[in-house]
């Protein structure tokens, strides 16, 4: 088990901010958010490009990571800080190649399996999930904080929580694991609990 660098990563998806979304990131980074992903299905390349610079030029203001989700060209282009990979994604061995050894490169994993076969994988840190039901990737069901608990027991890897994790269970991830949530920071009105609650900033 290694511990999360990240407390608190924002999933930052365009359509789903109830505000101006390079406002809701900035508020969300002052309530403790540390990591930004850049989350958008529906861009082509080139809109995906211009939106993530501007989301960029904001973390680097703020000094807070942005990685792109999916995209290794994008972030190799916009020398972004990192890439997050599904397991459909480019292998993770390429976008080392690409991207080279200083970026962060995030897994997406699902099983306990997935889990075990990041050990030799030039990756950064896992994500881990859905823990609970989520609408924002339609997931009618999670698997649960206990296998969490026994993915960290066996990770190489720091792993981050994803999926339906909100102020009101996320006392149900234990410290060692960082969390990555979307919709609720992205389409709550309320921010700062949310932050305060799912950070667990209020433990230390
Ligand atoms: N991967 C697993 S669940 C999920 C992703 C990208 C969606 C997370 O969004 P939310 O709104 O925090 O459940
Ligand atoms: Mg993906």
């Amino acid at each position: 088990m290694k511990p999360s660098p990240f407390r608190l990563c924002l999933l930052l998806t365009r359509d789903l901010c109830v505000e101006d979304p390079l406002e809701r990131m900035e508020a969300a980074i002052k309530e403790g958010v540390d990591m930004v992903q850049v989350r958008e299905k529906e861009m082509t390349a080139a809109e995906l490009f211009d939106w993530a610079g501007q989301v960029l030029e904001l973390g680097r203001r703020l000094a807070v990571p942005v990685l792109i989700n999916d995209s290794v060209e994008v972030a190799h282009a916009l020398d972004a800080d990192g890439v997050h990979l599904g397991q459909g994604d480019l292998p993770a061995s390429e976008a080392r190649a690409i991207l080279g050894k200083n970026k962060l490169i995030g897994l997406s994993t699902h099983t306990l399996d997935q889990v075990e076969e990041a050990y030799n994988l030039p990756v950064d840190y896992l994500g881990f999930g859905p823990i609970f039901p989520t609408e924002t990737k339609g997931y009618t069901a999670g698997l649960g904080p206990d296998a969490l608990i026994h993915a960290l027991s066996i990770s190489p890897l720091p792993l981050l929580a994803i999926g339906g994790i909100h102020g009101e269970n996320s006392w149900k991830i234990p410290r060692a694991a960082g969390i990555a949530v979307s919709s609720a920071i992205c389409s709550t009105k309320e921010l700062a609990k949310n932050c305060l609650a799912i950070g667990r900033f209020d433990l230390y």
